[in-house]
């Protein structure tokens, strides 16, 4: 089961997928206005596949759409492959030490990644700083989180990151890291009952410029160093998520040190079990 958020003529509504992929149904008619009230609901794949939807249904190519989150906050998890240690450790010297000991500590590298109006959905923009020249995207298996922490959904991610800001001085993390469309979630929610076993999951970046793949490479959720459980519950102590939240679990891909970002690059992210989420890069 899959759960979205469109734009429709009367505002954004929640949404079902259907027909293999072929067709949206808008559930707002069944008194469904937000996704916060069905993701805390106890038995979310049955009310997601029980709704009747009212409106006829849209197809796929005709919709619009919005990234698949109300309030909540949207948290990240850092170096928990083995990759993004490796390059977090040559893009800088000064904090090194830091990204190698945070690979293996008990406690994750966990920080704050952006608010719901910084998100941008499936087809919309996101932004490289007018001020950074070393960008990169970074695909994340994301977590979508109850209330109560609980894991209810997974979606696609994508944690833009301008490599210069953060390799010149890791307290400059948050500015690296957060800013106006810095942060791409979509397509849609896969509910558990839509998800490969998690050893099975493959997570996917190819960037195209100009029509041409200038990068591709892949990895998969069993090569992260870190458990999902362990991860929310860091992510939970003493930290209330009165929303719900959204939790991007780091990077296994990062392209070579001579890659950035350019203006109009075309980035597609692709997570077995879950979908493709593009975006097209801005810049200025
Ligand atoms: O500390 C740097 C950020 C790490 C990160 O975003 C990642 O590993 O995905
Ligand atoms: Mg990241």
């Amino acid at each position: 089961m899959f759960l979205a958020k469109i734009q429709t003529k009367q505002g954004p509504a929640v949404a079902r997928i259907a027909n293999q992929f072929a067709t949206v149904l808008d559930l707002s008619g069944s008194g469904v206005q937000t996704l916060s009230q069905m993701l805390s609901s106890d038995r979310l794949v049955e009310l997601a596949r029980d709704l009747p939807a009212a409106a006829p249904s849209i197809p796929l190519e005709n919709v619009q759409w919005l990234p698949p989150i109300d309030d909540q906050e949207v948290w990240a998890a850092g170096v928990t492959y083995k990759r993004s240690q490796t390059a977090r450790m040559e893009e800088s010297e000064a904090a090194a030490s830091c990204y190698d000991r945070v690979y293996t500590a008990a406690r994750p590298e966990l920080f704050f990644k952006a608010t719901p109006n910084r998100c941008s959905g499936h087809l919309g923009k996101l932004r490289i700083r007018t001020d950074a020249t070393w960008n990169v995207p970074e695909p994340e298996f994301t977590l979508v989180l109850s209330n109560q922490g609980k894991i209810v959904g997974y979606t696609v991610g994508n944690d833009m990151s301008s490599r210069d800001i953060e390799g010149d001085n890791p307290l400059y993390l948050p500015q690296a890291k957060v800013y106006n469309q810095c942060c791409g979630i979509g397509p849609w929610i896969a509910l558990a009952d839509s998800m490969p076993p998690r050893d099975k999951i493959g997570i996917y970046l190819k960037i195209v410029r100009n029509n041409e793949t200038v990068f591709s490479g892949e990895t998969g959720v069993a090569q992260m160093a870190r458990n999902l459980e362990d991860l929310v519950q860091w992510l939970i102590r003493d930290n209330d998520l009165p929303n719900g939240a959204f939790m991007l679990t780091g990077t296994g891909v990062v392209p070579d040190s001579s890659f950035t970002l350019a203006k109009e690059d075309v980035v597609h992210i692709s997570i077995d079990g879950i979908g493709t989420l593009t975006n097209t890069i801005v810049q200025g």
